[in-house]
């Protein structure tokens, strides 16, 4: 049996419940197989594959608050510190009913490689809880935040590890969960990035992933001699990513005219009122028929469907497994040619299968959405430095981040001859760089 073969059953074997992480896995190490098979011996008797599948710390902890009416409430918090061998831990909180040890271990495996790409200093971890913030009042965000971090804030620092927003967690929660490390430390330090602007946070960290996407899927095209200005692009979630996508395509001359949340979505055939989205997302913290309310020539459809819109570009930026192989079939059927995540994983192994055999271009989330984390470790440079950058200097670094990422994964892809498969490219240059340092670290 192959050595790929042989650690894939052994994590199949471990991680049998987990079933997010076993297709992180799966995805990755299929797609590596070509600089495995090169290094066979030497990665076999270094353990490399079961080492880098294997988190080198999990940390799971209770988290108790008291909700409005008194009652006291009991969350279970994570944080995955996956793998260091290339800088402190870093990656995102998500806060979300569905979350659980192994959607946490999939976004840190995933994670490693994505900040590898990035080019910067940064090792993988991600965190979070099964805490809904849906419908809570700003005091009981508040509570949870600062008993989630009462515990998180002994294993994290600004050279350990570094955590940031995800799901359901944006400026609002990163402010307290700042407020309250500095309490227990007494230490002012940039152990969080996503900060707001008047504590040390960075100028386009905000719209850092939804334009990173764009750059990065501008610059795709182009190599492939198209032109994303006047193409037509669906756009899944109304969250963070999702809302600064849309802007930035609209800014670089495509119509955005779909957008999508847990509940529903909204077909807009002006194109997307980024004005308004925001208002109803960021501000009212509303559902989506609200934009339909307001916006007339809008249609509002109840449950999931945006992939059924005829579209040339296609942006899931919502969650994990939300393009499935029916919605593949649905974007070929209609001409789409370019798929680009802004989510983590939100394509199926069959749907990307599909996809790819089916000549869509297509961009994985750990290159794709790799912009905000990227311009996190900018965050972390400027509070090092104790100086803020300007949005255009910012702005422009994360391009240039963005382009060379496209680059990169294109001749890593070429190079083992697999040109034009950007999975392969993107996990095979994110690790090139993770197994040197790793090999060089010695056993640990
Ligand atoms: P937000 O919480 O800001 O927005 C998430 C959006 O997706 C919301 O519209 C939400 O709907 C929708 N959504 C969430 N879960 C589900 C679900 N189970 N089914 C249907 N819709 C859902 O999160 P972000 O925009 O920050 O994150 C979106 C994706 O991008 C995630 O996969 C995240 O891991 C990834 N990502 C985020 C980065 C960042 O910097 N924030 C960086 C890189 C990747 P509703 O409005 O109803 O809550
Ligand atoms: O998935 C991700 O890359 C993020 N949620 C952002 C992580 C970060 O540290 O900015």
């Amino acid at each position: 049996m192959s050595y790929v073969d042989e650690v894939l059953a052994r994590v199949a074997e471990k991680n049998a419940e987990q079933p997010e992480f076993l297709q992180a896995v799966t995805e990755v190490l299929n797609s590596l197989r070509p600089v495995i098979d090169q290094n066979e011996t030497q990665y076999r008797k270094e353990a490399l594959l079961e080492r880098i599948t294997e988190p080198e710390r999990v940390v799971m902890f209770r988290v108790p608050w008291v909700d409005d009416q008194g009652q006291v409430q009991v969350n279970r918090g994570f944080r995955v510190q996956f793998n260091s061998a290339i800088g402190p831990y870093k990656g995102g909180l998500r806060l979300h009913p569905s979350v659980n040890l192994g959607i946490i271990k999939f976004l840190g495996f995933e994670q490693i490689f994505k900040n590898s790409l990035t080019g910067l200093p940064i090792g993988g971890g991600k965190g979070g809880s099964d805490f809904n913030p849906k419908g809570k009042s700003d005091r009981e965000i508040m509570a949870f935040c600062q008993s989630f971090m009462t515990e998180l804030s002994r294993h994290i620092g600004a050279d350990t590890d570094v955590p940031a927003g995800d799901i359901g967690v944006g400026g609002r929660e990163i402010g307290y969960m700042f407020g309250q490390y500095k309490r227990i430390r007494n230490q002012y330090e940039g152990v969080l990035t996503g900060k707001g602007l008047s504590y040390g946070g960075s100028l386009a960290r905000t719209e850092a992933t939804g334009y990173g996407l764009l750059y990065f899927t501008k610059e795709m095209l182009q190599a492939n001699n198209i032109d994303l200005a006047g193409k037509t692009v669906c756009i899944s979630g109304s969250g963070n990513v999702a809302i600064y996508a849309a802007q930035k395509a609209q800014q670089l001359g495509a119509k955005v005219v779909t957008v999508s949340d847990s509940t529903g979505w909204v077909y807009d055939p002006d194109g997307i009122d980024i004005a308004l989205l925001k208002q109803v997302k960021e501000i009212d913290r509303a559902r989506l028929t609200a934009y339909a309310e307001k916006k007339t020539n809008a249609v509002y459809h109840e449950g999931r469907g945006v992939w059924v819109t005829k579209c040339d570009v296609a942006l899931p930026c919502a969650t994990q497994n939300e393009l499935l192989i029916d919605d593949a079939k649905a974007l070929v059927e209609n001409g789409c040619f370019a798929v680009a995540e802004g989510a983590n994983m939100p394509t199926t192994l069959e749907a990307t299968q599909y996809l790819q055999q089916h000549g869509v271009l297509f961009a994985p989330g750990k290159a794709a959405n790799a912009g905000g984390v990227a311009t996190s470790a900018l965050e972390m440079s400027q509070n090092s430095e104790r100086l803020s950058w300007t949005f255009d200097e910012v702005d422009a670094k994360l391009h240039d981040i963005m382009v060379n990422i496209f680059r990169n994964l294109d001749s890593a892809a070429k190079r083992y001859g697999v040109a034009g498969d950007y999975v392969a490219g993107a996990n095979i240059a994110g690790f090139e760089k993770i197994a040197n340092a790793m090999i060089a670290q010695g056993v640990c």
